[in-house]
């Protein structure tokens, strides 16, 4: 958030609450004036995030995390990372929130107020992750331009709300509908209210899935404001940029969306691989879909020492976009061989998978653990990186932690 503009509109109440203590003569205080106080933010405080995640830019605020951090089964807020491609909004009223659902293939356009949506539809509970397309973008070589992502741009919830498709077929969606785009209430960098910062979608077919939500909880409470408060789509498996936050609209297109961040080399990649730094042909970049098969060793932390003839005991999660995990393995010499690890079944359809095993190291030293997870298809991750792409979308190498055997 801007914090000079939050200053600016908030009320007395609201910077009391940021400040953790009333501002005894705020009633004095000039207008539009900034107290010392509030001029230099915390982010941590201000998303409730653990102040061991990474930040990586404050205009606009993103933040990740790192691998040990995403142990849990259900991630909990304080380890969610942060992406925003504009401010987030500073008023946001649940109680006057409505979701328009309009386009060129809709019967004719309807509004829905939040208690209406929550009323009138079903409700739907599902843990889906939600993985950002430039996740690992830090590692393709040469450099591509955008957050320098490691391993932390992915977490997995448990959402509730409504299906998207409930909410369509109330509507009532013409048959020519190919595609649905979001519009949000967060306002562009430039702050010109002629522009969106992002809007973005998916095909009829992943809108009109049963995990397709419009939620209004994360983790069974209110969605954090900073995830999208107080109603977001979410579309597990899928880029996270889909799962737009703080949804005000959506439009059923008769053709491909084409908000901001849906063309160009916006979660584009080539269609056909190229080399490293090639430039692409518009017409050659295809829109990511599903996400690629991932696995993420998150027990013990990277840097664990044992003793010689202990077992170490490693664990982790592993997702494919839409698609189950299959196996996940583990290797301890950089890939000549592999041992396979237990792997629970997902919680439900797009919910990760979590894998542990125990690991024997013959002698004392440096290793490295490894993990490799393939999809039900057949597809495993690449050892080292993944094909190139102009934006560095996809990276899904194999993690790796280092040990000390001592
Ligand atoms: N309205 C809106 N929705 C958005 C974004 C945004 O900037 N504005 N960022 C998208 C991107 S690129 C990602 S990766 C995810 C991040 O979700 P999170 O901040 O809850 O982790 O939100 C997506 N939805
Ligand atoms: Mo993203």
């Amino acid at each position: 958030m801007q914090r000079r503009k939050f200053v600016q509109k908030a009320t007395l109440a609201s910077m009391t609450a940021v400040l953790g203590t009333e501002i005894v003569f705020g009633g004095m205080m000039p207008k539009d004036y900034v107290p010392l106080g509030l001029q230099d933010p915390d982010p941590f405080k201000m998303f409730d995030k653990d102040k061991d995640m990474i930040v990586l830019n404050d205009k606009p605020w993103n933040m990740e995390a790192v691998a040990h951090q995403l142990d849990d089964k259900v991630t909990p807020n304080k380890y969610i990372f942060v992406r925003n491609n504009g401010l987030i909004p500073e008023e946001v009223d649940p109680a006057t929130w409505t979701l328009t659902i309009d386009g060129e293939s809709v019967e004719q356009k309807k509004t829905y107020s939040l208690e209406e949506l929550k009323s009138k539809f079903e409700h739907h509970t599902y843990q889906l992750v939600l993985e950002c397309g430039g996740n690992g973008r830090k590692e393709f070589d040469p450099p591509t331009k955008g957050n320098q992502w490691g391993v932390g741009a992915v977490f997995c919830a448990e959402w509730t709300g409504v299906r998207l498709r409930d909410v369509l077929d109330d509507v009532g969606v013409k048959n020519n509908a190919v595609y649905i785009g979001y519009h949000s209430a967060d306002d562009h960098l430039s702050r010109n209210p002629e522009k969106e910062p992002i809007s973005r979608g998916a095909p009829m077919a992943k809108a009109r899935q049963d995990e397709t939500l419009l939620a209004f909880k994360m983790n069974g409470a209110d969605i954090p404001l900073v995830h999208g408060h107080p109603l977001r789509l979410v579309a597990g498996g899928w880029p996270a940029s889909v799962s737009g936050k703080w949804v005000e609209r959506i439009s059923v297109r008769d053709q491909v969306h084409d908000g901001p961040k849906m063309m160009g080399t916006s979660y584009r990649v080539p269609c056909n691989p190229v080399a490293p730094g090639e430039e692409v042909a518009d017409e050659n970049m295809c829109i990511i879909e599903s996400m690629p098969v991932k696995s993420l060793i998150t027990y013990p932390k990277t840097g664990a020492m044992i003793s010689k003839g202990e077992k170490l005991g490693i664990r982790g999660h592993a997702w494919a976009g839409e698609l189950e995990v299959d196996k996940v393995e583990y290797s301890i010499d950089f890939g000549a061989t592999w041992n396979k690890c237990n792997l629970e079944r997902p919680a439900n359809r797009l919910a990760w998978q979590h894998f542990s095993a125990q690991v024997d190291f013959p002698k004392k030293g440096y290793y490295e653990v490894w993990s490799k997870a393939t999809d039900a298809q057949g597809t495993s991750q690449p050892m080292l990186i993944p094909g190139w792409n102009p934006k560095g979308y996809l990276n899904n190498a194999c993690q790796r932690i280092a040990v000390k055997v001592t």
